[in-house]
Parts: structure tokens; C-alpha cells; sequence
């Protein structure tokens, strides 16, 4: 049927070409990548988002059980389009190792993952973090440890003098396990300056996942789409993603972020629309032919989103978290409360006729069905 739809005359020839290659397994170029943003029908990338899916992943949606920890909102950055620290929100927080602790000791016990991820805090170095990590691996030995941005490596580990390779060792030997991939925003100076002046630059960001992955510290990736950027810009970031990925094969899973406009100094900017949502999605899948996963982050686009999303490329909708994240809520994510139980997970994921897999953090299956 999918070749059918290709051959037929409203497809012009050259997104013919780049369609078949997708179809053979044949890699395409930013030039094709860009092509298929500006030009591709939004049925035809769908269809070959999912022929890239079937053939990586197969019909499973993997979903885990995870908890989000956020220390703080006190940040040294101010990027414009977060409506999450302090001098947004106006208010600012910190909880205390024994606080975040106490909330790990008394998670279920069906809880497999911590995901840590807060602010860039002015006072607080790698020794605080590290003891965080060490604190939480005791407290829970058996549950993975996800923590801590490129962005809140960088600044930690300059703040205490050491490398970004010492940094990450320090931090694996108290018990990290992977990295989360935020911050990561749009790859290109010229648009971070306009959005997130002072923050790292691409180079920062793109050591430190190398550094990691070099030290057997799996990382994910992220991308902030939606606002100023251009279809170039998010084809050069996947580009240098997909080039890192060649060298370590140390990413695990692509996360596309829409830009929410709720109570930031971007809220002028309208937000994209769901339509340019699930052709992001499509073209993320087939141009990132060497990150398995794709994820759907369904706290930031709901969940019904997310269960559409599945139909163009997606393979991952995150975890079971129990309202524990304010970064999309404070941007006006759809779902305030977001919390979504693994029952709810399976259900939506067998509606769309495809099968739930309950996942570790590195993708070993812990329950099908
Ligand atoms: O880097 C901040 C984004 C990221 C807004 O690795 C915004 O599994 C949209 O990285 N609109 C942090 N996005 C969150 C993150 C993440 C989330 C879920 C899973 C994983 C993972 C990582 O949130 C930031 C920034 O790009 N962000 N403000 C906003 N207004
Ligand atoms: Fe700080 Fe992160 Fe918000 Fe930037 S996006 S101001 S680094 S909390």
C-alpha cells in the first residue's frame, strides 16, 4: 500500500526519491531531511515514520515506572522560555538531601526509576550532588538513578574544579546511572543567544554526552522545537546528534520538546500546532536512523497526543509519573496534574493496537501485554 501511495501523482518526484530510500534502509541527507519538512504529506510521513519503527522496534510501546525529583528552582540561567525557575515563578525552593531521600524511601515499591533534574543552583557543587546520588542509591539500591542535565554537569563540576570526565566518574561512583537529555534546546549560537543567552553552548552539551557515554554512562537526548528555530535548525541538531551516536552508540532515546508558552518571556511566540507536532515526530524518527527509541514526553502534549503520536514513529511514552514534575504544568501543558498509572498506560497503548512493554531504563522489557 505505501509504495502505491508514493507512486501516486500528488507526491512530487523528489520526495519520491527520498521516500524510497527511506523505504530500502538508505540514510538520508539534511538537504532530504529538510525537503521532507517543507514538502512531504503529513500522511505519507506517518506511513514511513512507521515502516522505521516497525523495522527498529517492532510493536512494542515502552512505557516504566519512574518518579521526577526536582531540588530546586533557584538558577543561575534566565532562558526565556522556561516558566519554571525562580525568577519566573517569583517564588523560589529547595528541598534538602534528607527531604528528596525520605521521598525516594517511601516511593512504592514498583517504582524502577529516579529521574533528578532541577535547576542550576548557585551554591551547590558536585560533592552536594554526588552525595544526593550516593544518599538515594543507599536509600533504594535497586532503582535506576537518572540525574542531573548537561547544563547541571557542566556548571557542578566547573564550580568544584574538575573536568567534565572527572565530574561524571565522581558522580557514576556514588551510583549515577544515566543522564537525562535536557538542555540540550536548539544546537545552533546564533538561536540560543536569542533564548538562552548565557546558558552552555552546543559544544558543552555535546562533550559531556561523548564524556559519558566514553565512561558507559547512557544518556538521552532532547530538542526545543517550536519557537524561533527554522526546519534547518532542527535538521543541523539531529545531524550532530546522529554523528555523536555513530562514534559511542551511547544514546538511548530522542525526546522531542514542544515549546509551551505559558508564563515565560516567550509566551508572544504561538505555540505549533498538533498537526506540526506528529510531522516533528515522523521526520525525528526517520532522520535519527540510530537512536532506537523516540519518546513522547505525554506530560508536555497530553494524552491523547501521545497515543497519536504512536502512528508516527513513536515507541515511548516515558513513565508512570504521579504529578511529581512542574517544568510543563508552570508552561501551561495541557495536564496540570499530570499522573498516569500503568494500567492507564496499557490501555492507551492497546487501543492503538500496539503492545505495552514495561521497560527498565536501558530498554530490557520487564513485562509485555
Ligand atoms: O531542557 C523548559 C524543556 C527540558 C520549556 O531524558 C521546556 O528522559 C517546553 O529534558 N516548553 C527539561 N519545554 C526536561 C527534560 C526531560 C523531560 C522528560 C524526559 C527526559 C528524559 C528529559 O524542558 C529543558 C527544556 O528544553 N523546557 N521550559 C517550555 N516552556
Ligand atoms: Fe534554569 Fe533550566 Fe530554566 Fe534555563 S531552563 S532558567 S537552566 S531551570
Amino acid at each position: 500500500m505505501i509504495s502505491e501511495i508514493i507512486e501516486s501523482s500528488v507526491i512530487n518526484k523528489r520526495i519520491k526519491d527520498i521516500s524510497h530510500k527511506v523505504l530500502n534502509s538508505v540514510r538520508i541527507t539534511p538537504e532530504e531531511g529538510i525537503a521532507l519538512y517543507r514538502e512531504a504529506e503529513t500522511a505519507l510521513l506517518g506511513l514511513l515514520a512507521d515502516q522505521v519503527r516497525k523495522r527498529t522496534v517492532g510493536e512494542y510501546v515502552f512505557y516504566n515506572r519512574n518518579v521526577h525529583i526536582e531540588p530546586t528552582n533557584i538558577c543561575v540561567y534566565d532562558c526565556k522560555f522556561c516558566s519554571y525557575s525562580h525568577h519566573q515563578s517569583k517564588e523560589s525552593w529547595e528541598l534538602t538531601v534528607d527531604e528528596m531521600v525520605k521521598t525516594v524511601l517511601n516511593l512504592g515499591d514498583d517504582i524502577t526509576e529516579v529521574h533528578i533534574v532541577g535547576a542550576v543552583h548557585p551554591a551547590r557543587d558536585i560533592y552536594y550532588y554526588a552525595d544526593l546520588v550516593k544518599r538515594v542509591h543507599e536509600a533504594r539500591p535497586e532503582v535506576h538513578i537518572k540525574a542531573y542535565t548537561a547544563i547541571e554537569i557542566e556548571y557542578m563540576a566547573q564550580r568544584s574544579g574538575l573536568s567534565f570526565k572527572q565530574g561524571l566518574q565522581l558522580l557514576k561512583d556514588a551510583g549515577l546511572n544515566s543522564l537525562p537529555g535536557g538542555g540540550a534546546e536548539i544546537f545552533d549560537d546564533t538561536i540560543r543567544e536569542q533564548i538562552c543567552g548565557k546558558k552552555s553552548s552546543t559544544e558543552a552539551w555535546l562533550e559531556i554526552h561523548e564524556t559519558a557515554h566514553k565512561l558507559g554512562i547512557p544518556t538521552n537526548a532532547t530538542i526545543l522545537y517550536g519557537h524561533v528555530e527554522q526546519f534547518e535548525h532542527r535538521i543541523h541538531h539531529m545531524e550532530l546528534l546522529r554523528q555523536l551516536q555513530d562514534r559511542t552508540g551511547g544514546f538511548n532515546a530522542y525526546i522531542p520538546l514542544k515549546f509551551k508558552n505559558k508564563n515565560n518571556e516567550m509566551s508572544y511566540i504561538d505555540e505549533v500546532s498538533s498537526v506540526e507536532d506528529l510531522r516533528n515526530y515522523a521526520v525525528s524518527r526517520i532522520y535519527l536512523d540510530n537512536i532506537a527509541h523516540l519518546k513522547a514526553y505525554w506530560p508536555m502534549i497530553g494524552k491523547e497526543m501521545a497515543v497519536l503520536s504512536l502512528a508516527f514513529g513513536v515507541d515511548d511514552l516515558d513513565g508512570t509519573i504521579n504529578d511529581s514534575t512542574k517544568i510543563y504544568s508552570l508552561a501551561g501543558a495541557g495536564d496540570q496534574n499530570p499522573s498516569l498509572g500503568s494500567d492507564e498506560i496499557r490501555q492507551l497503548i492497546l487501543k492503538a493496537g500496539r503492545v505495552p512493554a514495561e521497560r527498565d531504563s536501558v530498554y530490557n522489557i520487564l513485562k509485555e501485554g
